[in-house]
Parts: structure tokens; C-alpha cells; sequence
């Protein structure tokens, strides 16, 4: 979509493009979750299954040179920026053919040439840094924004606040997308923070935040888009809390006792991708058949992408001072 422009791509080819990457995410995570349980995985897992609307929704009006800061549980995000699967399942497995060339295992990597930028373990670290980037588009003069991610529990963290308050004096073109899924690991969010909403935060950087149900893609793409829009306008950060869940434990050996198992039956009867599916439908996008094709599709590339992971080598030992820098080729 160029800049500034007044109507969202809702075409049915964007649409279903939309589909497939839902679809694609929950397989890929899918996948995770067995590979663990196989004993294949040396960390963890930190799965997103239950938030594909709000990782895949919230990247649908971004373009090219826009940057992107995900967190531990946004393979959705990843995927849907270009990040390809099979140097996404290998940097999981922290081969020598993944984006951090076998440095690091999971989400702690990225692709500058996507606009892809890891996070460190330290939770709201990457929120200045997205503020900072935000800052540099805007000396430019460039039309792209930063959009950063963060949980509930991370909006705690004092790095949070210093970016949300730079962002907001500065007028920045910075999106925070706060991940709502009600746990900070076995925390719950009543016990991490004192107001209902995290969006109720925002008021005092002053700038706007918006609630919105975290398992609605179109919802989620419909105050994105706002958002986006402001932001290219050089109208100033917004934040945008979208209440979801994760319906998996906060990593796979977490088995999540500490939830209520009704809580956990009905978001897990909100699954975002049907939800999504009755809309296309609706609209006479989706068919049987289209479904089906995609179904194929995310499993025989999930299925490839994890044989090139399991083929490729780790790094030679020497490599580990490799391309540290940005220079570097
Ligand atoms: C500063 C910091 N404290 C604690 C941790 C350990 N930790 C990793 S993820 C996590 C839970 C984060 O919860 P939330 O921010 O709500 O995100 P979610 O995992 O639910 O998506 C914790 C406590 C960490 N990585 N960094």
C-alpha cells in the first residue's frame, strides 16, 4: 500500500495471502511443539499459537523499509515481513544457514534487509531501540515506521516507559503493539500491574492507545492501519493493546497449571483462525478448495523447512567471530 493512502488493501489476493501466513505460522509452531517434545530442541520454545491475528494482522499495512521489533512468541511477525521458513526453523535450531549464521538459537535474530530486528533476552529492550529507530526515519524525512512488540508483563519494565516517553515527546513514528495474553509467565496480569488496561499507560506520554480483540485480524489490521497512517503522517506513536492468549504453556516444558482451565476453554474457542476464515467466507473469498490448497501448502513447506534445519551444520567454531558487525558481508 503506498503511503499515506486513504483505503486498506482488502483485495481478496491480499486477503488470502493473509490466510496463508496464518495458517503457515500455526503450522510452523505446530511443528515446534512435536520437535520438542522428540527431544530435538536444545532450549525452549516459546509458542504463539492462540496470537496469530495479532502478529500476522498487525503487519498487513507495513511496506517495504518499515521496521519491525518482535519478541520471543512472533514467528507470525517474522513470516509475514519474508523471513523464509527454512531460515527461520534453522535459526531455531541455531544452524550455520539461519539469519544469525548458527550464533544464537530462537527469535534473537533478525534480517536488517528485511526490517526484521531480534530482540535480546532482556524484555523491553527493543523498545528504545525501535524508538530510535522511528527517530532516524523521521530525520530522514522517510514515510516508514517502526513498529515494536512487547507483553504485559514487559510493559513493567523501566526500558518500556523510557521509550514510550521518548517516543511520545518527540512525536515519533513508532507503533507499540502490546501483546495482551493476560500471563507473565505463571504472573497474571493483576498481579503485575494496577490498571485494567495496559493501554491506560499510554495517557501519560501523551499519545493515543487503542483496545481491540487481539484474535481478530481484521480488527487488529483496522487500528494498525490507523496507526500506521498517523504515524506516516508524522502525527506521533500509538499504542495498540490487543487482548489475546497464549494457549500453550510460556514455554513448552511449562505445562501452565496456574491457569484456569474454563479461562483457557474459552479463549482457546475464540481461535483466531477460524474467525478469520467465517469472514473470508462470508466475503466469498475462501473456498473449500482455496482451504485445502493452503493446508497442503504450509505443511509441505513446513515440512521442508524443517528438513534443510535438521540437513544444515552447525558453525565452525571460527565463525563465531564472524559477521559481527554490519559491514561485514
Ligand atoms: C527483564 C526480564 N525479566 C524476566 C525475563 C524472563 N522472562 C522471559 S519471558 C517472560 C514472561 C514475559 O511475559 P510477557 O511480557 O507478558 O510476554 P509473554 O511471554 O506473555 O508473551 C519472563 C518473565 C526476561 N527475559 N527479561
Amino acid at each position: 500500500m503506498p503511503p499515506n493512502a486513504a483505503k486498506p488493501d482488502t483485495s481478496a489476493s491480499t486477503l488470502l495471502e493473509v490466510h496463508y501466513l496464518m495458517l503457515l505460522s500455526r503450522a510452523f509452531e505446530e511443528r515446534l511443539a512435536i520437535l520438542y517434545r522428540q527431544g530435538k530442541v536444545l532450549g525452549g520454545i516459546f509458542s504463539g499459537i492462540g496470537q496469530e491475528a495479532t502478529t500476522v494482522g498487525s503487519t498487513f499495512d507495513l511496506e517495504a523499509g518499515d521496521a519491525v521489533f518482535p519478541l520471543h512468541r512472533d514467528i507470525g511477525v517474522c513470516l509475514a515481513r519474508g523471513i523464509a521458513p527454512k531460515v527461520l526453523m534453522a535459526q531455531i535450531f541455531a544452524k550455520a544457514t539461519g539469519l544469525s549464521r548458527g550464533k544464537v538459537d530462537y527469535l534473537h535474530s533478525g534480517d536488517p534487509d528485511l526490517g526484521v530486528y531480534g530482540s535480546t533476552s532482556m524484555l523491553g529492550s527493543s523498545l528504545p531501540i525501535a524508538a530510535g529507530a522511528a527517530l532516524a526515519f523521521k530525520l530522514k524525512r522517510s514515510n516508514n515506521v517502526a513498529v515494536a512488540y512487547i507483553g504485559d508483563g514487559g510493559t513493567s519494565r523501566g526500558d518500556v516507559h523510557e521509550a514510550l516517553n521518548f517516543a511520545g515527546v518527540q512525536r515519533l513514528p513508532v507503533i507499540f503493539i502490546v501483546e495482551n495474553n493476560r500471563f507473565a509467565y505463571s504472573t497474571p496480569l493483576e498481579k503485575q500491574m494496577a490498571v485494567e488496561d495496559v493501554a491506560d499507560r499510554a495517557a501519560g506520554y501523551g499519545f493515543p492507545a487503542r483496545v481491540v480483540s487481539g484474535n481478530d485480524l481484521m480488527a487488529v489490521r483496522q487500528v494498525m492501519g490507523e496507526a500506521v497512517r498517523r504515524a506516516r503522517d508524522w502525527l506521533g506513536p500509538t499504542l495498540i493493546e490487543c487482548k489475546t492468549y497464549r494457549w500453550h504453556g510460556h514455554s513448552e516444558h511449562d505445562e501452565a497449571g496456574y491457569r484456569d482451565s474454563d479461562e483457557y476453554l474459552e479463549w482457546k474457542s475464540r481461535d483466531p483462525i477460524p474467525r478469520f476464515q467465517t469472514y473470508l467466507r462470508e466475503r466469498g473469498v475462501l473456498t473449500d478448495e482455496i482451504m485445502e490448497q493452503h493446508q497442503t501448502e504450509t505443511a509441505a513447506e513446513i515440512e521442508a523447512a524443517w528438513q534443510f534445519a535438521d540437513e544444515s551444520p552447525f558453525p565452525e567454531s571460527h565463525e563465531a567471530l564472524e559477521n559481527l558487525y554490519g559491514d561485514e558481508s
